[in-house]
């Protein structure tokens, strides 16, 4: 058995059983042992940002890595800003990146790059497996980095002499440790924060925000007066009827500022403490306020549901006492799309159990109020600002959750970084329904320009911030890629286009133009 098949049976004998794919002649061994090992589904990209971003994705779901399969330098390139955002989503990955026979690197052939220097910024861990034998063993390594909570990003380079030549067989991944318990002291403090009533707020991210952190983190709040708030961006927040109900923090930093102005004691349960998306010349960089005590009660890697359940404890607090949400649909909107009546529609179609994918940047600001009262779903955001996201993360998740329907909300601008991801959800007949927002603008960054004190924006800066001249046809582009479609421009529109794209198997694409 040569290097390639050991390390394509580790990944199997280990929980990897889905790699995203696109490979060149560096990754050939490890294509051809895909057919000698059963238990693996391969997924092809068309570009590599689908690749990482659909690993994403599936972690997200499934809390378990997927394998990606890079080419070499520029392949791994590609797929950087989704590993990015992976990465700052504590989302698990394993990529299998081919790299020259050790032999031929010395040569400075074309596709030579430092492959290590790459990876390293978007790694938890990276190696260079050395020979055939040592392929598997790393390839455990990476499983065991990869899994480690709150989830890593592992980069095994994988010369093609490794692959090829005669290797070790399968290894044994090594036993991951489970998430860390919060110290006493941590829920000590807390508890202590919570005493003093109003002016304290639990901020939630990770495990805080799937329906069990919620609910405990709910009841505390409606023993002791705190209030609850979710961070800005959340890898995978549960939310919709039956649930306790969050908000995030908002993005515009003035917006931000005055829902914190009156926090005293924050209480950190994985979040980081809230900082503004960009510095600007005249905005605050930290949300809170001058003098607001900031707790950690546990780590990105720590067991928070065990932590609220001990702080609850602490001050009281039943987890049934937590208040739910109460199901409502918004009023049905007529007429033509506006980002508030969009919501209204959402309001009334998302589908129990949904994943919701939201890129959906400006057009989605006011998202949450709307749907706050569908059924159970969850919402999904971009984690690390790099868009082009939203497409193949919905990829990921397709995958992950094959019985659960999948709803990505995509500004224009966004879907085409990795438009791509059309294709892979067409071949793999994925049951994903793309809503585009079509307002021919990337609108974010005319607020932008003038919060940053540019001014007002002349005919040059102008035609950067708009993507009109030509329209995109997004109906066009799905159908190219083998994915049915319909534009609309009206809420009755959206309203039976989301409905019919819901209802129907395999993939969708709505051009929502507003
Ligand atoms: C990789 C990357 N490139 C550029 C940007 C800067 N950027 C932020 S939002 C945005 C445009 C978003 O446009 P769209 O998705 O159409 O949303 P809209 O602003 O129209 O609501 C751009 C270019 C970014 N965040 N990431
Ligand atoms: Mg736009």
């Amino acid at each position: 058995m040569n290097g390639a098949e050991s390390l394509v049976r580790t990944l199997v004998d280990g929980g990897v059983n889905v790699c995203f794919t696109n490979p060149g002649t560096s990754e050939m061994h490890f294509v051809a042992a895909l057919d000698k090992v059963d238990g693996m589904r391969c997924v092809l990209a068309l570009f590599e940002g689908v690749v990482t971003g659909a690993a994403d994705g599936y972690w997200r779901m499934k809390g378990t890595p997927a394998a990606t399969l890079l080419h070499l330098g520029p392949g791994l390139g590609n797929g950087l800003a989704n590993l990015h955002n992976a990465k700052k989503a504590n989302s698990g990955a394993v990529n299998i990146v081919g790299e020259h026979a050790t032999h031929h690197i010395q040569y400075d052939a074309p596709l030579t790059a430092d492959i290590e220097g790459i990876a390293w910024p978007v790694s938890h861990w990276v190696k260079t497996s050395t020979d055939a034998k040592a392929v598997a063993k790393d390839g455990a390594e990476a499983i065991h980095v990869a899994s480690t909570a709150p989830g890593q990003i592992a980069s095994l380079i994988l010369p093609g002499d490794t692959a090829w030549n005669e290797g070790s067989g399968p290894e044994a991944v090594p036993v991951i440790a489970p998430r860390a318990k919060a110290s006493d002291e941590a829920v000590r403090h807390a508890a202590r924060l919570l005493e003093k009533g109003e002016g304290t707020m639990l901020l939630l991210t990770g495990e805080g925000v799937k329906e069990r952190g919620l609910a405990l983190a709910g009841a505390i709040a409606q023993k002791t007066g705190a209030r609850i708030l979710a961070q800005g961006s959340n890898a995978c927040l549960q939310r919709g009827a039956g649930r306790v109900p969050v908000d995030r923090v908002p993005f515009p930093v003035p917006q931000a500022v005055e829902m914190l102005a009156d926090v005293q004691r924050m209480i950190l349960v994985e979040a980081r403490p809230p900082v503004a998306f960009f510095g600007y010349p005249d905005r605050p960089s930290v949300l809170t306020q001058d003098g607001c005590e900031l707790h950690r009660l546990t780590e990105l890697s720590e067991d928070s549901i065990d932590a609220l359940e001990r702080l609850a404890d602490a001050v009281g607090a039943k987890i049934e006492d937590a208040p739910v949400q109460q199901p409502f649909t918004p009023e049905v909107p007529a007429g033509a799309l506006d980002p508030a009546k969009i919501a209204a529609v959402l309001g009334n179609v998302i589908p129990e159990n949904a994943i919701v994918v939201d890129e959906s940047v400006t057009t989605g600001r006011n998202f949450y109020p709307f749907t706050a009262g569908a059924p159970p779903h969850d919402w999904l955001q971009n984690m690390g600002g790099s868009i082009g996201y939203g497409m193949p993360v919905a990829v990921g998740a397709g995958v992950a959750c094959p019985d659960r329907k999948v709803l990505a909300l995509v500004g224009d601008g966004s879907g085409m970084y990795t438009v791509q991801a059309l294709w892979t959800m067409a071949r793999e007949n994925l049951d994903i329904t793309v809503v585009i927002w079509a307002n021919r603008t990337y609108q974010i960054l005319k607020g932008e320009f003038n919060n940053v004190g540019a001014g007002n924006p002349g005919m040059k800066a102008k035609d950067m911030l708009d993507i009109d001249r030509p329209d995109l046809g997004w109906v066009d582009m799905a159908k190219g890629m083998g994915v049915p479609s319909a534009r609309i421009d009206t809420c009755e529109g959206l309203m039976a286009e989301m409905r019919r794209g819901l209802a129907t198997p395999g993939p969708y694409l709505i051009e929502a133009v507003l």
